[in-house]
């Protein structure tokens, strides 16, 4: 812009900074039009950025603070490189994880999925994503149950797709039945009112009685009392990253309750007395509460007030538990029995619609030290609509940091940065998380037999 501007503002030549001139005392006039024309563009450039950082909704971090870092997680942490956890890990060596060695190094886990004999193709799908990325290498047994007998296709198709031992179940009537102390009137009464509520499957009895089940019956079925861990596995789900150390010896070695991928927002509708009966729960069990809790993150209502409003007081922020790889001892301690049993005569798994997933965040939430909660970063999954996919050349098949490829709101569904703001990030050097896992490991060999 040579000329005189119409606002009478000096000409390029006439402005004193123009005058002034750069390095050497050379006026910009003086330079060749290329490189006017490179200034420009760098000036438009810095502006663009300048104008980027300002419009900017979260804070700027500081260097060392992790106080607010993740209060909108502009960024998603599973942009970051992802690598393995720390050690110990235990992985193949010659056959020490053949399916037929009887002396193996597997521990007593199972790969364990609730299933209808009618979702069987969407089964081999999970099954062929997760021996592929995984149980290829270690062979879990897997455990199949049903609250009806499993056909004879249901077993010879399944037999096709693992060199493992397979267990098929079948839930026994009185742990899946409606128990007698519901009113059946005021249950489809009670559905009415939820499904004007917009509650997805209000009025379909078997849901409710599959998110009863979950929550406090299967770690009791009689097949499963020789396994201490489990990986719960959904039909129709993916997995997409390589994983080489057997996750089952790295929950145990690392003194590991509970792991998830997916931190995830709850429909308060569906949960509205889950809280109040908690705290009531609490007012006579206060000695369960854990002294190292995750209270703030179960009770957060700053960043979605209206869902803590309306399931009056809780955040609804739960682990997404059609993916768990937890450790039945602690469904099956006295505390979390006492709960369950307390929320079970409470009605709300068929008067409201409860699910497993928030009940057993919230018992974990409560009564379990928080750093034996882990965060799967590294083993890519999905469940429609969501996923857990990081950044690491041992992934394949989803966009690393995508957390969703439905609707954009459904963004505003991922908990993650609830998480990480009362509880932290174990993957992220600079949290105060991290190391954490390495510390659960070294009191886990303090305390281990020789
Ligand atoms: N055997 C049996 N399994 C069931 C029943 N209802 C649900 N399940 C299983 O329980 C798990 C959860 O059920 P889903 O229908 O996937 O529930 P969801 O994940 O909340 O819903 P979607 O988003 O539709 O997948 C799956 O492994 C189902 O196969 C049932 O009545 N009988
Ligand atoms: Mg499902």
């Amino acid at each position: 812009m040579d000329v005189k501007s119409e606002k009478g503002l000096p000409t390029s030549e006439e402005h004193p900074y123009h005058r002034r001139g750069g390095r050497g005392g050379v006026t910009t006039m003086g330079l060749p039009r290329p490189i006017r024309l490179l200034a420009a563009a760098t000036m438009v450039l810095f502006l663009f950025l300048v104008l980027q950082i300002m419009r900017s909704p979260t804070s700027v971090k500081l260097p060392g603070s992790t106080a607010h870092k993740y209060d909108d997680m502009i960024r998603d942490p599973n942009l970051d490189e992802t690598h393995e956890p720390p050690e110990p890990l235990r992985r193949v060596e010659g056959n020490n994880y053949d399916a037929d060695n009887p002396n193996s190094d597997r521990i007593n886990a199972t790969l364990l999925s609730l299933v209808r004999n009618k979702e069987l193709q969407q089964l081999v799908m999970s099954m062929k994503d997760l021996e592929r990325t995984w149980n290829h290498k270690f062979n879990y047994p897997w455990t199949f149950i049903n609250d009806e007998p499993f056909t004879e296709e249901f077993k010879t198709v399944t037999r096709r797709h693992t060199k493992a031992q397979i267990n098929y179940l079948e839930i026994p009537k009185e742990h899946w039945e409606v128990p007698s102390w519901i009113n059946l009137d005021l249950m489809h009464a009670s559905a009415d009112i939820l499904e004007e509520q917009q509650v997805q499957y209000a009025h379909l009895e078997s849901y409710h009685q599959m998110c009863r089940w979950n929550s406090g019956m299967f770690y009791k079925h009689p097949g499963l009392q020789e396994y201490q861990y489990y990986w719960r596995v959904e039909p129709n789900v993916h997995f997409f990253c390589d994983v080489d150390y057997d996750v089952f010896r790295f929950m145990k070695d690392h003194n590991q309750t509970y792991g998830f991928t997916v931190n995830l927002y709850d429909s308060p509708e569906s949960i509205s007395s889950l809280w109040p009966e908690t705290v009531k729960f609490l007012a006579s069990n206060s000695h369960l509460l854990h002294p190292n809790n995750a209270m703030g993150w179960l009770t957060d209502k700053e960043r979605r007030p209206e869902h803590n409003y309306k399931a009056n007081g809780y955040s609804t922020c739960h682990f997404w538990s059609n993916f768990e790889i937890a450790d039945m001892d602690f469904w099956r301690s006295p505390a979390y029995e006492a709960y369950f049993e307390h929320l079970d005569r409470a009605g709300g798994f068929f008067y409201e619609r409860w699910g497993d997933a928030p009940v057993h965040s919230i018992a974990l939430g409560l009564f379990e030290d928080r750093d034996r909660i882990h965060w799967f970063k590294d083993i890519g999954y999905q469940h429609i609509p969501f996923f857990n996919c990081p950044n690491s050349p041992k992934c394949k098949g989803c966009v690393k940091g995508r957390f969703t490829d439905g609707e954009a709101w459904l963004n505003k569904e991922d908990c993650r940065p609830n998480w990480f703001k009362y509880v932290g990030n174990e993957w992220d050097p600079e949290d105060s998380r991290y190391g954490t896992l390495a510390a659960m490991a070294a009191a886990a060999n303090a305390t281990s037999p020789a």
